[in-house]
């Protein structure tokens, strides 16, 4: 089956709290690949960007603060069905209902509601081509594999 690349983020949250070596455990030992990362410290317009689709959202103002309150760990994680399986892994939006119906999630393990839910992952192909873009520039999204790159 041919690998598919998704993009992973630990967001402020997770990365205060301590959780970035439980949660690259469990993204080894769940058969993905880390093919690149990178921590940085997002600003108002990187994330006004980045969750474009949610600007007018009540919720909008909230998201970037909580978004530029730390350093955020970006990674390109790699393998067959990696978009799909990772959203899989990361649980549902909202942390507290992971809790009940997705125990074993990450967003159960390190999350707390629907806003500070710990980790980020790529909804779609077109999101992970975008979103991987977004941050490195260098890689082609989509469908080539990483040893062609
Ligand atoms: O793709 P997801 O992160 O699972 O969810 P999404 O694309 O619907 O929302 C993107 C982010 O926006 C989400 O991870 C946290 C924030 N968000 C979503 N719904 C709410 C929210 N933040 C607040 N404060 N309230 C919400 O209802």
């Amino acid at each position: 089956m041919e690998k598919e690349k998704t993009l992973a983020m630990i967001k402020p949250d997770g990365f205060s709290g301590n959780y970035m070596d439980k949660i690259r455990k469990v993204i080894l030992e769940s058969g993905f690949d880390i093919i690149r990362e990178m921590m940085v410290r997002l600003d108002a317009g990187k994330v006004t960007q980045f969750y474009a689709e949610h600007s007018k959202k009540s919720f909008f103002p909230s998201l970037v603060e909580y978004m530029t309150s730390g350093p955020v760990l970006i990674m390109v994680l790699e393998k067959p069905n990696a978009i799909s399986d990772w959203r899989a892994l990361i649980g549902p939006t909202d942390s507290r209902k992971a809790k009940v119906s997705h125990p074993n999630s990450i967003r159960a393990m390190c999350g707390l509601d629907s806003a500070k839910n710990c980790v980020h992952g790529s909804d779609s192909p077109q999101s992970a081509a975008r979103e991987i873009s977004f941050f490195f520039e260098d890689i082609v999204p989509g469908f080539v594999k990483h040893d062609e790159l």
